[in-house]
């Protein structure tokens, strides 16, 4: 018998957008799954299998947006899952910045920790892709978040990552939490202490953790 994940990557692999959606639907109202085994265990997987291009593919770059597209659309119609999740929760009373640095276009893990943390407790404020450091500060001005968590994938990007924590640093002193994630820290870890960061956290294990700690401060409970 065939695993979620290999249920779901039959579709995948035909590009058959209404039917994954349809499987990621059918799978949360029949509890065959949660959102965080969704996420990290059937559609996290489905896009690191997207092969990189060989020098002689012609194709493969509108066959990784294709996918990535269909990921984005089941991420957004599950919302409503998300909102149902965040209602029977006792809120905490945090915001988390979600962004990532300038010229980072790899968003999709970033938007599902967005999901987590509002699953948690937390108030997201999901910005996303490629975001000007000078913006990222005035978000933090207006919503005065406890956390600013940052995703990097290009390791290359390392450096701006660091000029963004630098800015942040800058103005809002050292009040504010950077957490930092994504697969450029794989191997690397040390990097986080180097850019500025103070967190690492991978999953939404880490997001569960870093809530019970969190609300243990406020209530002692
Ligand atoms: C989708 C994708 C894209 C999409 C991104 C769309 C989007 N809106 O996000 C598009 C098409 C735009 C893209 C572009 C490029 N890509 Co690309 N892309 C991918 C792909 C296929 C999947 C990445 C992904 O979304 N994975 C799924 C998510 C869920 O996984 P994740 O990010 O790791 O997130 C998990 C954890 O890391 C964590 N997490 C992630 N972020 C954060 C943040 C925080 C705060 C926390 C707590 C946790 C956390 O939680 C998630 C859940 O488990 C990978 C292939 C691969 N094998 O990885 C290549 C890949 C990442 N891309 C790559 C490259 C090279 C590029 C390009 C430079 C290609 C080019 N020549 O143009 C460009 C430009 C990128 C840029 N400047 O940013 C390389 C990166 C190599 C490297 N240097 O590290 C990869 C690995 C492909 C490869 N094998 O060469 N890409």
């Amino acid at each position: 018998m065939k695993n979620h994940k290999e249920e779901f990557m039959l579709l995948f692999e035909e590009f058959n957008k209404d039917e994954c959606v349809r499987f990621v639907l059918n799978g949360l109202n029949n509890n065959r799954f949660t959102i965080p085994e969704l996420y990290e265990e059937i559609l996290g997987p489905a896009l690191y299998a997207v092969d990189e291009c060989k020098n002689d593919d012609n194709d493969c770059i509108w066959r990784e947006h294709v996918k990535t597209a269909i990921v984005r659309t089941i991420i957004e119609s599950i919302y409503p899952y998300v909102i149902e999740i965040k209602k029977s929760v006792k809120p905490l009373n945090h915001k988390v910045v979600l962004v990532c640095p300038e010229k980072e276009y790899h968003e999709i893990g970033l938007r599902m920790m967005s999901d987590f943390f509002d699953m948690n407790g937390y108030e997201s404020i999901f910005i996303g892709s490629n975001t000007p450091r000078e913006q990222v500060c005035v978000a933090i001005s207006q919503n005065n978040p406890k956390y600013v968590a940052i995703g990097i994938t290009d390791f290359y990007l390392m450096f701006e990552a660091k000029k963004l924590i630098s800015n942040i640093r800058e103005r809002h002193e050292n009040r504010i939490t950077i957490i930092l994630g994504g697969t450029a820290f794989l191997n690397n870890s040390t990097a986080i202490f180097d850019i500025g960061g103070d967190l690492y956290l991978t999953s939404h294990n880490d997001i569960r953790n870093l809530a019970k700690e969190d609300s243990f401060n406020e209530t002692g409970i």
